[in-house]
């Protein structure tokens, strides 16, 4: 399709100027086919940015390797540029949005010479759900096209919802590597100086402006750009919720059918969750969304869930057979793999893959030859996978894909879960008393900080509340504000019981030999299956200061957990809370001023009441 056909004519606007501006060769709009799809494949392949798989091992599946200063999500050049400094909030870098325009618009002044611009129109959601938004990418790198076929609806079919006057949000990118006549890339194309990068928000007027990353969500600007730091904004503003979440359907020996949604910080085992294959035998959980979810209320008073996306983005390094089956088995066929290892006979290997490389050498996410390992362990800093190294697979390829995934009204949530990775204190699971109760335990959530961002050292707790930390588009105490109201409003229209239960986990303790205290992955059902039961009212719980923990015996440990452990995971750890309460009380609260809801302090007091009667 040509520009001249665009019916719209704010998005044919927007794009002529974005032409004008960036002066690319030639421009492509979209239509979401196979052909096209296979064709932006090819490009990559005949630049030497891509490399087809060996079709008897992966049949459509492709490698990359990116660039080192390109490998993850750039938090420190990620900017929320609100009108107002304020509006963006503590947690977020600002900048003046006419200035930072300014800046980029001189940075984007020709940077698509000698490549197409490729317009693509997307859905994210079913197209036509009263839940779903549509966006429209503007990008010079192909790998972004068939990445975001692969992760959103495109094409053509979009643009005919979107119609002559219809909303959607602009996002603007660029690999900022132009080319000279007759020059080529030589490897993956971006602007390797991270402090040159630029993911840009513009939450007053719902845009996105992206510079110099070709990798993952500072990219693919459906994902976090879009579907989480703009969408929070949207739905401030229309009262519904955007979330770091993923969906899954739980089914109960009885048939019986409920949704949770989760929010865990990134790379803390959120696609995992949403594929589990549980251990506890008649329970049966399948996959509605791995990453984000959007949700409104209905009528009925039910809170109602779509995953915005169309495929999963998933961290390779640590799946396999025995961690996630789900994931492996959908990543046969049509995969797009970056930044994994790539063996002699053209297949992808990572760490704990399961089994060594075949061959005497292995190319390493940095492109070089080293040798084949052995077994499916590296030396730290020799991995030959990078840490956040991904799969790009079409969420229809998953094996447990619930049926209903697509529904464009959603799917009922029944509970909502939170967690992160805490070595200590935080029990394996714990039940919010209430509502209020439950978004003061969101707001306080923290975690390990993991490879997925490029520039923080992994390894030491941040506070990540509700797992948005790098994903909010506005100010975190109003955010908190927007759930409390949610809630309230719930309760004022005598649908409270309708809402959610709100629980807490963490699979993530370790011993004093720094090891895993609990097993994870399949052996998490023992802890969805309290929950399902609590749902339904279960006498399986036991009043503490700090919620509802499971009541000694009600979760079964599994095999390799011993008596004592598992007590020690459900147990109040009072000197650990006592610490917890102080740091949100000096170091995390006092960051949100008065835009903190009252509420909250409150629920710390009542805590740390509760704590010194123990
Ligand atoms: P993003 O895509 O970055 O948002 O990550 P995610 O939340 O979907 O995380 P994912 O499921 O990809 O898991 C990330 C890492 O955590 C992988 O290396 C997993 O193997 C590991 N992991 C997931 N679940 C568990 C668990 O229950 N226990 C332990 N110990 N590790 C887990
Ligand atoms: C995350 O970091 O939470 C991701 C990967 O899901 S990215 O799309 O790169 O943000
Ligand atoms: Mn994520």
């Amino acid at each position: 399709m040509n520009l001249n056909e665009l019916k719209h004519a704010k998005l044919k606007k927007w794009v002529e100027e974005a032409v004008s501006l960036m002066t690319p060769d030639s421009v492509e709009v979209c239509d979401g086919s196979q052909a096209e799809y296979n064709r932006m494949l090819q490009i990559t392949v005949d630049g030497g940015i891509g490399i087809k798989l060996n079709p008897e091992k992966r049949p459509g599946c492709f490698w990359f390797h990116s660039d080192p200063s390109d490998v993850a999500r750039a938090e420190s050049r990620t900017f929320i540029a609100s009108k107002k400094k304020e509006d963006a909030g503590p947690t977020n870098n600002w900048t003046d949005p006419a200035e930072l325009k300014e800046t980029m618009k001189a940075q984007y002044k020709g940077c698509m010479k000698g490549r197409t611009m490729y317009v693509i129109p997307f859905s994210m959601g079913p197209v036509g759900s009263n839940i779903a938004k549509i966006g429209v990418e503007i990008t010079d790198s192909p790998y972004v096209v068939f990445n975001m076929h692969i992760m959103t609806r495109v094409g053509s079919k979009v643009l005919d919802v979107l119609g002559s006057d219809g909303f959607f949000v602009p996002c603007l990118h660029s690999i900022a590597k132009p080319l000279g006549p007759g020059e080529k890339d030589t490897g993956w194309p971006c602007e390797p100086d991270v402090n040159k990068k630029f993911i840009s928000h513009f939450p007053d007027t719902y845009e996105i402006w992206s510079y110099g990353s070709g990798y993952g969500g500072n990219a693919l600007l459906g994902k976090k750009c879009l579907a989480l730091r703009i969408a929070s904004v949207l739905a401030r503003d229309e009262g519904w919720l955007a979330e770091h979440m993923l969906i899954l359907k739980i089914t109960n020996p009885q048939g019986k059918v409920k949704y949770i949604a989760g929010a865990l910080p990134s790379a803390c085992g959120k696609t995992n969750l949403a594929m589990l294959i549980p251990t506890l035998p008649g329970w049966k959980v399948e996959t509605i969304g791995d990453d984000i979810a959007w949700m409104k209320f209905g009528e009925d008073g039910h809170l109602y869930a779509i995953n915005p996306e169309a495929g999963f983005f998933g961290v390779a390094p640590g799946t396999s057979d025995s961690s996630n089956k789900s994931a492996m088995d959908s990543i046969k066929k049509n995969t797009i793999f970056t930044n994994t290892g790539l063996t002699e006979d053209g297949d992808i290997w990572w760490e704990q893959i399961g089994h060594g490389a075949p061959g005497e050498t292995i190319t390493n996410w940095k492109g070089e030859k080293v040798p084949s390992p052995k077994t499916d362990k590296s030396p730290a800093g020799q991995e030959i996978a990078h840490p956040n190294a991904r799969f790009t697979v079409p969420a229809s390829q998953c094996p447990v894909i619930a049926s209903e995934w697509e529904d464009p009204k959603g799917v009922p949530i029944s509970a909502f879960l939170f967690g992160g990775r805490r070595p200590s204190t935080i029990p394996l699971v714990n039940e919010s008393k209430d509502w209020v109760h439950g978004v003061f335990m969101g707001s306080i959530t923290g975690s390990e900080i993991t490879a997925a961002a490029l520039d923080l050292k992994a390894g030491t707790i941040r506070r990540d509340p509700f797992a948005m930390l790098p994903f909010c588009g506005y100010h975190m105490g109003d955010y908190f504000g927007h759930w409390l109201k949610l809630g309230k409003k719930a309760k004022d229209e005598g649908k409270g019981d309708k809402l959610p239960k709100i629980f807490f986990v963490n699979w993530f303790r370790k011993n004093a030999d720094g090891k895993f205290m609990w097993p994870g992955y399949g052996e998490n059902s023992r802890v969805l299956a309290w929950m399902f039961n609590r749902c339904d009212g279960a006498d399986n719980f036991i009043e503490t200061p700090i919620g509802h923990l499971p009541k000694p015996g009600s979760i079964e440990p599994p095999a390799d957990v011993s008596a004592e452990t598992m007590a020690e995971l459900i147990k109040v750890h009072v000197d650990g809370w006592k610490a917890e309460i102080a740091d949100v009380r000096e170091n995390h609260y006092p960051k949100f001023g008065d835009r903190l809801p009252k509420e909250l302090y409150s629920q710390l007091d009542i805590m740390e009441n509760g704590l010194k009667a123990l």
